[in-house]
């Protein structure tokens, strides 16, 4: 069964992490937010893309969700003694990555085709497409001035107010080979747990997805990030309440409208499922916190299955 994943961060990687281990993974395309990316030190990190691919290698670093497990930092705290900036960071086996995807890109390859070779290179059953080719930025306006996304997210700690947030080349991106064909074929597109302002906002922001999403014959299953009132982790609830969502699962299917066919939410907001289902959407109440990998694997299952 053709599974479509639209992920960003690392509640996506946890869930599609379940997700490989109850369907066949070469039957799952990810469509990774590229968002998030940055030039750092002169190379190309793609955030996201590498944070699935390492952990559907098996390889990410568990304590923080993101990066190499067992990666030392010797070159960060060498450029920190350059005086570069040393927020963001680049392990020393995870900046191989970056120096082969910059090195790729700049002998004319896409993203799209360094990513293939890369996940490919680790034996991940499943595709990873960025969601274009062009770049797409995040960029998070606060009080003080326009910030880039991990400017506000790590270097920052999400902690300045946020007046508003935009995708700055959206308008002129185009989604990446492979991916409007992927949601057409797909039997199931699944949104998964991820912050869907900075996650899965710049997705849909490309021309076209949100099209594609809305013409599928495939059931689009949302799952929320944010149970109860706030987000299971990062800065979902500041980023929704910043563009006015309320931060709760009415809220995601607001940030979402028009586009689920199910939406996803955790036992404990059971208590909103009839006013969710007046929305017009299915709703699948199941335990939405994935604290292990058997979590992770039912939570993969009942949104495979519809069905808790
Ligand atoms: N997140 C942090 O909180 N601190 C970091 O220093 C950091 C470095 C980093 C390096 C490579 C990478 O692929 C991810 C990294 N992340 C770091 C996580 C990243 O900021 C977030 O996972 C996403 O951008 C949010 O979806």
């Amino acid at each position: 069964m053709k599974v479509v994943a639209l992920a960003g961060g690392t509640g996506a990687a946890k869930f599609l992490r379940g997700l490989c281990r109850v369907t066949d993974p070469a039957d799952v395309t990810v469509i990774g937010n590229t968002g998030d990316d940055l030039e750092m030190w002169g190379l190309a990190v793609s955030p996201d893309l590498d944070t699935v691919m390492y952990t559907l290698a098996g390889l990410v670093d568990e304590s923080k969700g993101w990066g190499l497990a067992g990666d030392t930092f010797a070159c960060r705290d060498a450029m920190g003694q350059w005086g570069q900036a040393t927020f963001f960071g680049l392990g020393d086996k995870d900046i191989a990555t970056h120096l082969v995807r910059t090195e790729r890109i700049r002998a004319g390859a896409s993203l799209t085709q360094v990513t293939d070779e890369l996940r490919r290179a680790l034996g991940v059953k499943s595709a990873i497409l960025p969601m274009s080719d062009e770049a797409v930025r995040t960029h998070v306006r606060t009080p003080d001035g326009w910030l880039a996304f991990q400017e506000f997210f790590v270097r920052d700690r999400c902690a300045p107010a946020i007046v508003d947030i935009s995708y700055d080349g959206a308008d002129r991106a185009r989604p990446a080979p492979g991916v409007l064909e992927a949601i057409a074929e797909a039997k199931v597109v699944i949104l998964c747990p991820s912050n869907p302002i900075s996650s899965v906002g710049p997705i849909l922001a490309v021309p076209g997805i949100r099209q594609a999403l809305a013409g599928t014959a495939a059931r689009v299953v949302a799952v929320s990030p944010i149970v109860g009132q706030a987000p299971v982790s990062g800065p979902a609830g500041k980023m929704m309440a910043a563009k006015g969502f309320e931060v709760s699962a009415l809220g995601v299917l607001a940030v979402y409208e028009g586009l689920l066919d199910q939406l996803v939410v955790d036992s404990q907001d059971a208590p909103l499922v009839a006013r969710l289902e007046t929305k017009g959407v299915q709703v699948l109440v199941t335990a939405s916190i994935m604290t292990d990998a058997e979590k992770e694997k039912a939570l993969a299952r009942a949104v495979l299955e519809g069905s808790s």
